[in-house]
Order: C-alpha cells, then structure tokens, then sequence
C-alpha cells in the first residue's frame, strides 16, 4: 500500500487506522490530516505541506449532523488537483477519539473539538483561573472518550510552593488517579518533563481557558516562537494574542499538538462557576460607571479604570476577570463578530502556510 508513507505515519497514521479504513478507500485516494477548519473549508496535510481543501459536494450535503463533518485531527480521503495547491475531501475515516460537546442552540447537536486525541491536557493557571468543578468538567468531557488526561497547571511562577501543593492535593483528593504537573512557562519548570510525555505519532491537545498559557507552553515546548504572538499591552487587554482557531502542528520531536481557543468548552461557566462571586469587587465598580453599556476601555467615568489609575484595583485581575468573561461570551458570538473573524483567517492560512514553511 504505497499510500501509507512515513510523511502520513509521522503525522499519526499508524496500524489502528490502517486496519479500520476500508483498504479501497486507502487504494483510491490519497490520505490527509485536517490542520484547520472553517466553516467549510479545509487545511488538510499529507504530512509535507498544507493544502486548502473544500468537502465534495456530495459529503456537505448528505451530513446530517456536525459529526459528520470533518474537524481538527480527522483522516480523511482526498483528491489532490495542480501540484497539491488544493483538494477535495471525499471521505472521513474512522475516528479513534473525539472530543465533542453539545451546542447551547434547540437542536441536540455537538460541536467538535479534535479527532483523534490520544492524550489531551487540560491546563489551569494557578491564579484566579484556578477552578476544580471546571476541571471536572473536562475530565468527564475527556474520560467519555477514552482519552487519556493530564492536568498542567501554569504559572507556577506566582504561587510559593506549599501554595502550588496544596492546590495539588485538592485535585488529587477528587481525582486521584489523574496525573497533575504544575509548570512555568517563566521560569521553564517542568517544561523538560511535558516535553518527554510527547511520543513520536501520538496526537495530544491543549484545553483551557483563554489566558492560562496554552500557546505560550506550544513554544516552549517547541523551543522557539513559531507561533504569531502579540506582546501584552498593560493598559488594557487589546494587544493580547489569544488564539482563535484551532490548529493540529508538528513537533520536530515527532509529537502532534493540537492548540485551541480558550473558549466556553463546556456549559455555562460563567454561571456555574460563579466569576460574579470570584470578582465581586469587580462586578460593583462596573455598576459605578458612568454608561451602563462601559466596556471599561476608555470611557469617561469608567469605575474599573479609574480604580486601575488609582491602584485599588490591579490590571493583572482586571485581566483575569475579562480572560473569564471572553471565554463565556465566545460561543455567544453574533453573526456580525463572526464574519469579521472570517476575515481574518485569510491572514490566518498564510500564517500557518509560513509557519510550515519554516518548520516544515
Ligand atoms: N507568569 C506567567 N505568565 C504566563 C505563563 N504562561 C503564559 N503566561 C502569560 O499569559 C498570557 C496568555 O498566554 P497565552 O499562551 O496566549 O494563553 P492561551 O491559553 O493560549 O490563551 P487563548 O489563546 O486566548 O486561549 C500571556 O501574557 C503569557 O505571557 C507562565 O507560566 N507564567
Ligand atoms: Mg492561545
Ligand atoms: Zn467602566
């Protein structure tokens, strides 16, 4: 079966899926990995270099449900047109694993995270973002798909170590079989030690909220910035980079790593996790604003930023409140604000085809 090349095994194609795709469809076609997804169309990979790929007509229209349709990790069947500069998906192979969660609308549906996670690792930071009936939440998410865990907790650099333990022994007093590493993106504690969970052809992905340092670990890990990112302005939370799609890359160690927005994974956590009652004091400056539409930028009579200019309130947890706020609202998106991220992913597949380049 000269289609199953060491390009497609490195990329984690390995026996499990050999053995469950129809051999015909491996005859017939050409295996690829999805790398992005949006809305309809495709960046798909044979392992060396990316290719924009859209479904064949016939596959869009007979997917009565979102799991049907490919997303980030999937193996799919392709045809490749004028050098590979683009493709058409024919066929969605067999899954190993998903990560799904139902949608908020009327219709029982689910939104997919990744396909064919072997490992996925949910990462808290250890300030604000610390929160145990989250992490339940991800576990349950993750052990009903037969994936393996593992807690990062971040920022270990802002907690003393009896602080950092303690948090430790509240997690394992719930969980105690799941493995937890705190680690600082810092100061590069234990980041050697995630390094080595990474095994060549396995498949792992980064769940957590926005903030907590799932992108800024991807470049430790790959020891060096390959991934856009934006300095942090201090003023306000503009200038931060935060991921907006999700996105499968290639570890030179041989590793699959899947990065995803920090977003509202599961349920409504901004009620079920009380950030009304976390930054109360928060909450009751923004009722002293001048406007009660404030966004707490830079409008006249802002409460929030007149406490920042004051010091009574520290940007750092302003930071956090909105990190909280952005992960809840993000599913909430309008129409509107999607269409405006459409067009940035025009920016978004040149970026990743430069990053491929560089790292190929
Ligand atoms: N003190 C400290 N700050 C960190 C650490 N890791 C990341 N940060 C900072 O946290 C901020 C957010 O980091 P990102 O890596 O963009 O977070 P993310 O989880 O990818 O966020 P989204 O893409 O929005 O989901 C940045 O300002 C980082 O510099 C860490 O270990 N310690
Ligand atoms: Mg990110
Ligand atoms: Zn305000």
């Amino acid at each position: 079966m000269k289609e199953i090349t060491k390009n497609i095994r490195n990329l984690g194609f390995d026996n499990w899926f050999q053995s469950n795709t129809d051999s015909q469809l491996i005859e017939n076609h050409r295996i690829a990995r999805v790398i992005t997804v949006h809305k309809n169309s495709y960046i798909i990979s044979k392992g060396i270099g990316d290719v924009f790929a859209e479904l064949a007509g016939k596959m869009l229209y007979s997917a009565d449900s979102s799991v049907l349709l490919p997303t980030v990790g999937d193996w799919v069947a392709a045809e490749f047109f004028d050098d590979d500069s683009h493709a058409i998906i024919h066929n969605l192979l067999p899954r190993k694993t998903l990560l799904k969660r139902k949608t908020s609308g009327k219709n029982v549906d689910f939104q997919l995270i990744a396909a064919n996670i072997d490992t996925a690792f949910i990462i808290q930071s250890l300030d604000e973002n610390f929160n145990l009936r989250r992490l339940e939440r991800y576990l349950v998410m993750i052990n009903e798909s037969s994936i393996t865990p593992i807690v990062l907790l971040s920022k270990a650099d802002l907690l003393s170590t009896p602080k950092i333990e303690e948090k430790i022994n509240s997690i394992l007093a719930l969980m105690p079989e799941v493995k937890v590493i705190p680690f600082s993106n810092d100061n590069g504690v234990n980041i050697d030690k995630i390094k080595n969970l990474l095994l060549p052809g396995k498949t792992y992905c980064l769940l957590g909220s926005s903030g907590v340092g799932k992108t800024t670990l991807l470049n430790s890990v790959m020891g060096n910035s390959l991934l856009v990112t934006n300095p942090v302005r201090e003023k306000d939370s503009k200038g931060r980079h935060t991921t907006t799609t999700r996105q499968l890359i290639q570890l030179k160690e041989g590793g699959i790593m899947i990065d995803s927005p920090g977003m509202r994974e599961l349920g409504n956590i901004a009620v079920e996790t009380g950030i009304d009652e976390t930054f109360s004091e928060i909450i009751s400056l923004s009722n002293q604003c001048k406007f009660s539409d404030c966004t707490h930028v830079n409008e006249t009579g802002c409460a929030i930023q007149n406490a920042i200019k004051k010091g009574t309130l520290s940007t750092n947890r302003f930071q956090n409140y909105l990190a909280m706020n952005k992960e809840s609202s993000f599913n909430e998106m309008s129409y509107y604000e999607k269409r405006q991220k459409d067009k940035q992913f025009g920016k978004h597949i040149k970026s990743v085809l430069k990053n491929k380049k560089r790292n190929p």
